[in-house]
């Protein structure tokens, strides 16, 4: 629960804007100045940790701050404390005038704590070079903070567009800020195969890969830069989940090895977005041991608990089709051809158990037929469907479309990145209002997810016609996509659910912007809001409007051009403008970032007889 300990009015908890609101907040007076002579204690095994925090200071204040090993004395002090809270990611972050105290109850939730107290700082503190002429002050506090769920995942998907392993590291960064621990990588699909295998090096040479050699697409992750990649996330208290996506959207491994579907046919990789009817055939040896074979070099690779096997949108016609299929329905007995599914998922989940592993799948690993192996369900249709997994072994995570598909644009205001549209945009405040209710120990919920799937920009004919954004297609739609409702979706995996307000949710997350900005990560500045219009004659309509957040300008003109940040200031109190004028206003970010343009149209004035 959320704790506030009203001490003085100079700072209300939320006033710290600290995303995700942690669970307790105690205000204090005065502040702690990072100066030339703040140096960072650190207990040995922390070392690290303090370099990492010594490194991002270091950079931005431009003084030198050592790290000292044991150095009880030291401004900032980094400990480790197994006694404290005795919850995982937990952490406490003490600000006094003297000093600022960071305490983990293990290494997660030291680097929590350094990403709180990151939060504390003037936005500068994110700057890549020196920035001068800045108080570096943060504001005393007592903060202790622990999740409401272990599982804030991320999903990436990397197979219908190769995201860089440069951009895979700015994520992870963006996702530790927020607190996320668990990036799942979408690392097949029938776009593309993106991880290097030891046994079967055609998937990465024929399906890394769509065109010719000039224009080829495409690219994937050797097992080395896998690891190092692995590595990077840890220390972030990002655990990398991979996924294998079987039966479906498997297009990418049959190209290569076309022995592996029912037909056995020689198949192309895709250049546009596109879902393949071929699945991998469940009736041969062959593609059985394919698959096993895979996924045991997998679970070797990655250190996770969890594997990933997709499981989702399956289209049975191969399998009906097929004698090899249609023969093993028979030998185990199954009704349907969608029981074969779970045979599969079933099989697989029980072989990578024996190897430590537990099966995560999207929702059809347990509605595609019967498993008994305790397996991982993303529930990605709607929040209620979590009731899949009452009474039974498995555990369900949140990922429904509605709220957590990032690859939908956030409005349908003209101009919008037009990614996914197979459902409505997803607002900010939709993306905070995700329900998840159950909070007790034992709930099968264990947590939620954010998605970003790339398959509707993997050519970019729609997004190169974007104005007035004007980029191709590239992965920092990944940013302009992902903020701000990734701040809301970290707020609702770790906040509790009585402890989150949209209002005041709102105006911490437009704090963050210039945060953002420092950081080097893209977002999307929200339009202002139409609170009112009303007409009291030809000459007299009055436009009302409301600012995205109190700490936000808006621009407006009255001549159909996009407003910049000359145009003029919208008047607080309303504009009134004669019918047929139509306004356009915008949200004024940092630099040259506008929101789009918010167009209200007025009548036009009636013909006069
Ligand atoms: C559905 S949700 C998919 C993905 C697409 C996504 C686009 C799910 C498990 N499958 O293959 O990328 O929609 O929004």
């Amino acid at each position: 629960m959320l704790s506030v300990a009203a001490t003085c009015d100079y700072m209300a908890a939320s006033d710290y804007n600290i995303i995700p609101l942690p669970a307790s907040i105690e205000e204090r007076d005065g502040y702690f100045e990072i100066d030339p002579k703040t140096t960072i204690g650190v207990a040995e095994s922390l070392k690290d940790y303090g370099e990492f925090l010594s490194e991002i200071l270091s950079t931005s204040t431009g003084y030198d701050i050592p790290v000292k090993v044991g150095d009880k004395k030291s401004s900032i002090y980094l400990e480790l404390d197994p006694a404290f809270l005795k919850k995982a990611e937990a952490y406490a972050l003490s600000v006094t005038p003297q000093r600022v105290m960071m305490k983990g109850y293990d290494d997660a939730g030291v680097m929590y704590a350094i990403q709180t107290f990151l939060q504390l700082l003037p936005p500068q503190v994110y700057s890549e070079k020196r920035v001068r002429n800045i108080d570096w002050k943060v504001p005393c506090v007592e903060i202790e903070d622990y999740p409401q769920r272990p599982w804030r995942a991320m999903m990436l998907d990397v197979a219908r567009y190769y995201h860089s392993l440069d951009y895979v590291k700015h994520f992870i960064d963006m996702m530790s800020k927020y607190k996320f621990n668990k990036l799942q990588l979408h690392l097949t699909d029938d776009s593309g195969w993106r991880l290097e295998s030891e046994k079967y090096p055609l998937l990465t040479e024929k399906g890394a890969y769509a065109g010719t050699q000039q224009d080829r697409l495409g690219g994937y992750y050797t097992r080395e830069e896998m690891k190092d990649l692995i590595d990077y996330a840890a220390f972030r208290n990002v655990e990398i989940i991979p996924e294998i996506e079987l039966p479906a959207h498997i297009l990418s491994a049959i190209v290569a090895y076309p022995e592996l579907s029912c037909r056995g046919e020689q198949l192309e990789l895709p250049r546009q977005h596109f879902i393949s009817q071929d699945l991998l055939c469940v009736g041969k040896d062959n593609s059985l041991k394919f698959i096993f074979d895979v996924l045991e070099e997998t679970a070797e690779l990655f250190p996770s608990p969890y594997i990933n096997i997709g499981g989702d949108e399956a289209v049975y016609t191969r399998w009906e089709e097929c004698v090899d299929c249609q023969a093993l329905k028979q030998r185990e007995n199954l009704k349907e051809t969608k029981d074969l599914q779970g045979w599969l998922t079933d099989s697989v989940a029980r072989h990578m158990k024996r190897l430590g592993k537990t099966v995560v799948g999207w929702e059809e690993i347990i509605t595609r037929g019967d498993v008994s192996t305790p397996v991982t369900a993303l529930i990605w249709h709607e929040p209620s469907d979590s009731a899949f997994v009452a009474n039974t072994p498995h555990k369900a995570i949140l990922t429904p479309a509605t709220h957590t598909y990032l690859d939908f644009p956030e409005s349908s205001t003209p101009g919008e990145v037009k990614a996914a549209t197979w459902m409505p945009p997803i607002s900010l405040e939709k993306a905070y209002s995700l329900p998840i209710n159950d909070y007790s120990e034992g709930s099968s919920v264990e947590g939620i997810q954010g998605c970003l799937w790339s398959d509707q920009f993997i050519i970019g004919e729609i997004l190169q016609n974007i104005e007035p954004i004007g980029e191709n297609r590239s992965s920092a739609y990944i940013d302009y996509l992902a903020f701000p409702r990734m701040m809301a979706l970290s707020e609702v995996g770790w906040t509790s659910s009585a402890a989150r307000d949209w209002n005041d949710f709102r105006e911490r997350s437009a704090s963050h912007y210039p945060k953002l900005d420092y950081a080097g990560i893209g977002y999307r500045v929200p339009e202002p809001i139409l609170a009112g219009k009303e007409t009291a004659g030809a000459d007299n309509v009055k436009i009302l409007l409301k600012p995205a957040a109190e700490n936000t300008v808006v621009r407006y003109t009255t001549d159909g051009s996009y407003p910049t940040r000359h145009s003029s200031i919208f008047p607080p109190e309303g504009l009134t403008v004669k019918e047929g004028t139509v306004v356009k206003a915008s949200t004024e970010g940092t630099g040259s970032r506008m929101s789009l343009p918010l167009t209200i149209a007025t009548a036009e004035p009636e013909e006069k007889e």
